[in-house]
Order: C-alpha cells, then sequence, then structure tokens
C-alpha cells in the first residue's frame, strides 16, 4: 500500500474531534469486512467517548452473528428503518463510508447522503472510488481490506495510543474473511496487521472459527448439490453455476450460507473464472472470481453490471424479457465469456 497521507490523516483527526454525532455507513448486503471494519469504527470512536450509529442498507446474515454490532451502538437497518437511516444521516456532524466506492452501493441512501452537510470520509478498498462526493478520501487498492485500510487510518490518527482490542478483533474478522483466510489479497501490509493484532491479543483461532466452524449443516447440503448438479464448465476455463430462488428455498438457505461458493471452483488447474449466480429479490445476484491474469472486475463490468477488485467482483442480471430463469441466464453467462475472452 502507499503512503497516508499526512494532511488527509490530520484532517480526518480534526473532524473526529469536532463531532458529536458520527453515522458510519456500509455496503447493501453487508459481508464480514463492511460489518468487521463498521464495528472496528465504532468501537474506536466509543474508546474516545464518542457515540456513532451504524447504517446497514439491509440486515448483516446470520452467519455473521457473532460480529455484536447491536450492542456497540445504534444500528439501523435502512430497508427496514428508512425514516430511522434518514435522520441518522442528515444529523450527522461526521458521515464514514467505508468498504464501497460509490453511495450508490449502499442502495436507497444516495438522496439523503447527497443532502447532508456534514463532511464525508471514504475509507476503501475498491477500484475508481466517487471522490468528488467526498471531504477526504482515503483509498488504497494493494490492500487486502477496507477493515485493513481502516486499521492503518486509525493507527495513524494523532489521537490513538492504543488500538482498542474490541476494534482490533473486528477488523482482524473482516480482514480475515476478505481474504480468505490468507488465501487471496495478502500483502506485506496485511501479514504485518495480523501479526500487531495476534501480538495485541487478538486470537485468531477464535476469529477462524467464528468464521468458518460456525455454519449449518443445510450449506453443505446445498454444496454438494451445487457440485455434483449445477457446477458446469466452458473450453475457455470458465466455470459457473446459477441457483435459483426455488432451489435455495429446497434446502432453507439464508443469507450468507452460499459464501465462498463461487472460489470453489478457481481449485480446478484449468479453471481461470468462476462465476456464480443465485435469485433474490427479483435479480441474479452476480459473484466473479478469477485468478490473476483475468479481470473478474471488467468482465463484471462490461456484462453483469458491477465491478469491484481485479480478481473478485460483484454484480446483478435483472430477470425480465431477456433474462427470464436461470437457463436464460446459464445461457447468457456462456455468451457473455466467450465475447470477453476473444475480447481480451
Ligand atoms: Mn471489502
Amino acid at each position: 500500500m502507499q503512503k497516508l497521507d499526512r494532511e488527509d490523516i490530520l484532517k480526518f483527526s480534526a473532524l473526529i474531534d469536532a463531532a458529536d454525532k458520527v453515522t458510519i455507513l456500509v455496503h447493501t448486503h453487508p459481508d464480514g469486512d463492511a460489518l468487521g471494519s463498521g464495528l472496528g469504527m465504532m468501537r474506536y470512536l466509543a474508546s474516545l467517548g464518542k457515540r456513532s450509529t451504524l447504517i446497514l442498507p439491509t440486515t448483516a446474515p446470520g452467519t455473521l452473528s457473532f460480529l455484536p454490532v447491536e450492542s456497540d451502538g445504534p444500528v439501523i437497518v435502512a430497508n427496514q428503518d428508512k425514516t430511522a437511516a434518514e435522520k441518522a444521516v442528515a444529523e450527522a456532524s461526521l458521515i464514514i463510508c467505508q468498504d464501497f466506492n460509490n453511495i450508490t452501493r449502499s442502495e436507497g441512501m444516495e438522496a439523503s447522503f447527497a443532502a447532508a452537510t456534514a463532511p464525508k470520509v471514504l475509507i476503501d478498498h475498491h477500484i475508481g472510488p466517487d471522490r468528488a462526493s467526498f471531504d477526504i478520501v482515503f483509498s488504497e487498492t494493494e490492500i487486502s481490506s477496507a477493515s485493513e485500510l481502516v486499521y492503518w487510518v486509525l493507527k495513524a490518527l494523532p489521537q490513538t495510543e492504543q488500538l482498542p482490542l474490541g476494534t482490533l478483533n473486528a477488523l482482524m474478522t473482516g480482514m480475515t474473511t476478505d481474504t480468505n483466510n490468507f488465501r487471496n489479497s495478502t500483502f506485506p501490509s496485511t501479514l504485518q496487521m495480523a501479526s500487531e493484532c495476534v501480538a495485541a491479543g487478538v486470537d485468531r483461532e477464535a476469529v477462524v472459527s467464528n468464521i468458518y466452524n460456525k455454519y449449518r449443516e443445510n450449506r453443505y447440503r446445498l454444496m454438494g448439490y451445487f457440485l455434483s448438479e449445477k457446477l458446469k464448465t466452458t473450453p475457455l476455463g470458465v466455470a459457473y453455476a446459477v441457483l435459483s430462488k426455488k432451489e435455495l428455498d429446497r434446502f432453507g438457505i439464508k443469507e450468507g450460507e452460499t459464501e465462498s461458493f463461487v472460489n470453489m471452483p478457481l481449485e480446478i488447474d484449468e479453471i481461470r473464472m468462476s462465476l456464480f449466480l443465485k435469485e433474490q429479490d427479483g435479480v441474479f445476484r452476480v459473484s466473479i472470481r478469477s485468478k490473476k491474469g483475468t479481470s473478474a472486475s471488467r468482465c463484471c463490468n462490461q456484462y453483469f453490471n458491477g465491478g469491484g477488485h481485479e480478481n473478485a467482483a460483484g454484480g446483478k442480471l435483472p430477470i425480465g424479457d431477456r433474462i427470464p430463469d436461470a437457463a436464460a441466464a446459464e445461457k447468457y453467462i456462456v455468451e457473455a465469456t466467450t465475447a470477453f475472452f476473444e475480447n481480451e
């Protein structure tokens, strides 16, 4: 990662000092990094005697319930209580956005964010941040996660003597989920952060166990079906699978329980890109992962209405006339990836 801009750090420090109401926003369908970085920030602000509100555009999955966000301050789920979420944004004296590059990723909060008069700070690790909408931008793509960037930013603030253990635990959790437990996006700074966290008392085995050893059996029954019946490959080295709502319901699957399915096909030697689609809320939510040398981000951007990181991206396909069902989505994936590799 690049060196943090000293002036931005001092500006952010002064904004925290001056703020009495901090509102933190993360992306819709929050994952471990969104929640971990949000909770880490809340706990840090609490250690300075500041109360903050965390806004989640949609609920956090049950698989992350070990991150006790609610006990650390008010948490508002915006699509359940839009009025409270808009009030928290309007009344904030400081707004901190984490783990997204554009407010559109905080679905439903765009208008109140644009209208808010408070200074706005972005701490993120995705490609192409919307710099114009923020007063301070900490953006770094050569880093594991938003949680890691929050770690380095908080550590650099003059008011930090020692980061609270609660913050370190939350940030370690977010970093571990975004790196798939150090399998990808792991930089020298990532290992340094991990080393410092463990030295400061973070129980890494507990963090790993909370993330990876607390799933329900349902996930593994679906995983068997996904691998044996649904996963397909193309001669171009693409693996893909589409799960309909009906199939997800048949296995009683809840949000978060298909986490990392998309990564598994990359374990096959010949596969250079993996796509996983699942039907949810009238769209197919798209996850794309790629090996080094293939751009998941570009493919997602060109064909799947999204983007993210070079080797990990997300988007969506609307269900409608063009793509009415899972079979049509599968056909589209083959056409889109074939066109993508022809133009690469
Ligand atoms: Mn992230």
